[in-house]
């Protein structure tokens, strides 16, 4: 060691330039990214180099945060949050890291001034990473978001997936799928990471063998091995220095297994094996809410689940650690139980790898993990056939054996005559087949289960997990979702932000609660006149948007009643096709009917598979087709389908809403966090009791709110007395116009087959209740159009509903994971070197 203190260098220009954040260091890096990374004369560059530049720009400043975090981070003794899932919805980059960086507004004067260039134009060259279905895999990005804002140290761990959720466009009112080639172009914001790779054992046997110490161990003899490399996105919180870091693991062949095939002459058979390897990371499962057991799945969630325990634990032993104290500094949350095959893993890893004992380990895997259940739906709970489950993870399995008498030992303990308990409780299901419940082992093996809403968590109590429950209640908790209103308010609606700001500053977007200051000018009017003049403006983007993307003409004077979610019949995207086609009929009976203008918005994608979820697309774009260009409708019904509906997408949507339809059955929708973002931006929500839409409705008052519909007790009562929908076919004549509307072939060309499932399954089954619900709906959405034409009143309660949104933000959400669960602190990062 120099004992010598040496004097500091200077800086040179090009340190300030990667780093700094003054208006001319900013331009200076932009123009040399531009040259130096894009190899492009400004004169030449095409919007998207402009893009690629700035993002470079911009992950300067960011990864020379999180570098700063590391070296801070590794003199200290703290506990690192661990998020692992499937699934990260992240939606693009580069407005948000401009937000949360500080610099939006001076990047946006600079490259107009400086350049002549538009900063949204480049903003939209952006394409986002669509590396999730829906609801879950946003909420992950939006706790990233949060985490990082609160200043937690945290990794996020997931997969890379080559190709995203695939992207929608409708042919005839079809969707038909197009493969989301994402990585097209390039992807400024990752950094491969070459020298952090693991290598991932799948198939084969295992076999007994005594050690050294005459101890009895199993080893694992795979059949082949996958390799992960890690590509690591940096995440910054809003204006604080924490980046942590998303980090998504890429399958490749392992070279020892390539090269073996390659030295006996097998050149095809070293590539194929490469080409099979790089399969495992190509496509995420465009499923939602409904799982078939594929192979590929399940080597998927391995896979990234072994990487990224692999990975910990190397970071562990390299900060001097043994892996006796794992649990100390590391908390790792399952996002649902797509991860859950970490227990067994780390288990494995304990044992096998580092010689620990069976208690020890267990003692320390249930300190370590906690689980987050989202769903209810039992065609969701993911249950793998034992079959394929031992073929690909034959030591697993016999740790899961192993986890499981003992776990079953104790409730035999406290239950001694109670088989079919113990049979509900087993990991192994045996009822018809034999299956590995990976939501009980996801319970077994954490210290903490929580549901996503306090509806949720409660009826996970009463139903799914009631077992599980009653034998531990204490690790049982409710964590209610949120969102975050960096990118849900403060990107995504500028004008709502700023006008927000103007009157109560902008402590706001740090400590949304503080949105309640807006209260005392609920009913200020000229408040109220900015306040509607910025959702007329918001409407009118999105009718220019609707026009490019739809070619139809809607009204931004009209109201737009806004649904979108991922397709699925128990979300009842129908029922508000059904109450289209209630008012289309009013029409077609009195063309003179006072009809308040209304544009009905749909977006949501179907998986490839759902039939049903396709033909209510259907039905929605051939609804449309007649009652846009019926002249006796005159422009008072508008129906459009939003094609595509995915982050970027969303944000023109959520902030130019009237209003938002959370229209689920209720007890089947977990959360919901669509609900969140439309209230926070000054929709009023009509909507059932289901999911968060009670806690909305708890917050921003009953009066402020359209409820309808039966809840979740009602629900289960008429299930269980036997529902008959055809009843209330034959008792609503509004309903069974409707209906019969629909199959007549009127929106079908007179085609009266094409419709047939979607109306036979209503009539006859109706498994979400839609017609039970249907009087209370349209009674409901008469009281809306009521409100609509009081101005004053209708504005007033959307400005009360955006001041009471303060719990909905994933900050909330975050700290309480962190006090309750995760057991972190906040971990401030000093940059001390001035930025500029
Ligand atoms: C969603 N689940 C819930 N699953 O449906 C929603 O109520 C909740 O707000 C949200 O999680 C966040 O908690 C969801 O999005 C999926 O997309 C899975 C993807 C993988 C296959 C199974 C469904």
């Amino acid at each position: 060691m120099a004992t010598t203190k040496k004097t500091k260098k200077p800086k040179t220009r090009s340190e300030k330039i990667r780093t700094g954040l003054a208006v001319d260091t900013l331009k200076r890096a932009f123009v040399d990214n531009l040259v130096y990374t894009q190899c492009r004369f400004p004169q030449f560059a095409t919007p998207h180099d402009y893009y690629v530049a700035l993002a470079y720009t911009v992950r300067d400043r960011m990864v020379h945060r999180f570098m700063k975090g590391v070296e801070t981070y590794l003199k200290e003794d703290l506990r690192l949050v661990c998020y692992l899932s499937a699934e990260f919805l992240l939606g693009p980059h580069l407005g948000n890291n401009l937000i949360n960086l500080g610099i939006y507004e001076d990047v946006d004067k600079a490259v107009k001034k400086e350049l002549g260039l538009d900063l949204q134009k480049l903003l939209d060259q952006e394409e986002e990473p669509g590396l999730g279905n829906g609801g879950l895999g946003r909420l992950a990005a939006c706790y990233l978001d949060s985490l990082a804002t609160l200043e937690i140290p945290t990794i996020g761990y997931g997969i890379r997936y080559e190709f995203g959720i695939f992207d929608q466009v409708i042919h005839d009112g079809w969707q038909v799928e197009i493969t989301d080639k994402w990585l097209r172009y390039g992807n400024p914001w990752e950094v491969p990471r070459a020298d952090i790779t693991f290598d991932v054992p799948m198939g084969g046997h295992t076999e007994g063998y005594y050690d050294h110490d005459g101890q009895y161990r199993v080893r694992w003899v795979p059949h082949r091995l996958v390799r992960g490399i890690a590509y690591d996105t940096p995440i910054l919180g809003y204006r604080v220095n924490t980046c942590n870091i998303l980090r998504l693991w890429r399958a490749e062949a392992c070279e020892s297994f390539d090269f073996q095939a390659f030295n006996v002459g097998d050149y095809y058979g070293a590539v194929e094996e490469k080409v099979f390897s790089e399969n495992l990371t190509k496509v995420l499962y465009p499923n939602d809410e409904q799982l078939q057991g594929k192979r590929l799945r399940l080597e998927q969630q391995y896979f990234f689940v072994s990487c990224s325990l692999q990975d910990m634990l190397r970071i562990h032993l390299s900060r001097g650690e043994s892996p006796d104290t794992f649990h100390h500094k590391f908390a790792v949350q399952l996002n649902d139980t797509h991860p859950a095959v970490g227990v067994a893993e780390l288990m494995r890893l304990l044992v096998d790898e580092h010689q620990l004992d069976w208690d020890r380990a267990w003692h320390i895997t249930r300190k370590t993990f906690a689980y987050t259940n989202h769903t209810l739906l039992p065609e969701a709970l993911e249950k793998w056939p034992l079959q394929l489950f031992g073929s690909l993870l034959p030591r697993h399995l016999e740790i899961i054996y192993e986890i499981n008498q003992l776990f079953l030992d104790e409730v035999r303990v406290r239950y001694p005559d109670d088989g079919q308990k113990l049979s509900r409780m087993s990991l192994i299901d045996e009822s018809d087949g034999k299956y590995v419940r990976m939501a009980n082992l996801a319970c077994v093996g954490s210290h903490a289960i929580n549901g996503v809403a306090e509806l949720h968590t409660n009826l996970l109590k009463e139903t799914v997990l009631r077992d599980f429950f009653e034998f531990m209640p204490d690790m049982f908790s409710n964590k209610t979702n949120g969102v975050t209103p960096r990118r849900f308010m403060v990107l995504s609606n500028p004008r709502l932000s700023k006008l927000i700001t103007s009157k109560i500053g902008d402590g706001w977007i740090k400590h949304l609660e503080e949105l309640n200051k807006l209260e005392q000018f609920a009913d200020d009017p000229a408040f109220q006149k900015k306040w509607r003049q910025v959702k007329l403006e918001n409407k009118r983007d999105l009718a220019t948007l609707i026009r490019e993307r739809t070619a139809i003409e809607v009204s931004p004077e009209s109201m737009f009643d806004i649904l979108v979610k991922r397709l699925h019949e128990y979300k009842r995207q129908h029922l508000s096709v059904l109450h289209i086609v209630s008012l289309y009929n009013r029409i077609r009976q009195n063309p003179e009917v006072a009809i308040r203008p209304r544009t009905f918005i749909f977006g949501g994608k179907a998986a490839p598979g759902y039939f049903m979820a396709k033909l209510i697309i259907k039905l929605i774009t051939s609804v449309g087709e007649v009652v846009n260009n019926d002249p006796q409708v005159a422009d008072r019904l508008k129906v459009v389908f939003f094609p595509d509906f995915n982050v970027k997408n969303a944000q023109p949507i959520y902030s130019a809403a009237d209003l938002s339809e959370q229209i689920s059955m209720a007890g089947k929708e977990a959360s919901g966090t669509g609900n969140m973002k439309f209230a926070m931006n000054g929709a009023l929500t009509i909507g059932t009791l289901d999911g968060a839409n009670v806690e909305i409705r708890e917050e921003v008052g009953p009066d402020n709110f359209f409820l309808f519909g039966l809840t979740a007790e009602e629900v289960f009562d008429l299930k269980s007395k036997g529902h008959n929908p055809a009843e209330y076919y034959h008792a609503n004549t509004e309903l069974r116009e409707a209906i019969d509307l629909i199959g007549s072939g009127h929106f079908s060309q007179g085609d009266r087959d094409l419709f047939k499932p979607l109306v036979d399954s209503l009539v006859y089954n109706d498994e979400y209740m839609l017609l039970a619900d249907y009087h209370s709906y349209i009674d409901c959405q008469e009281r809306v159009s009521q409100a609509y034409l009081e101005q004053d009143h209708w504005t007033r309660m959307s400005i009360l509903n955006v001041a009471r949104m303060g719990k909905f933000s994933s900050d909330r959400s975050m700290r309480e994971y962190c006090e309750e669960i995760w057991k972190v602190k906040p971990f401030p990062i000093n940059l001390e070197e001035p930025t500029e």
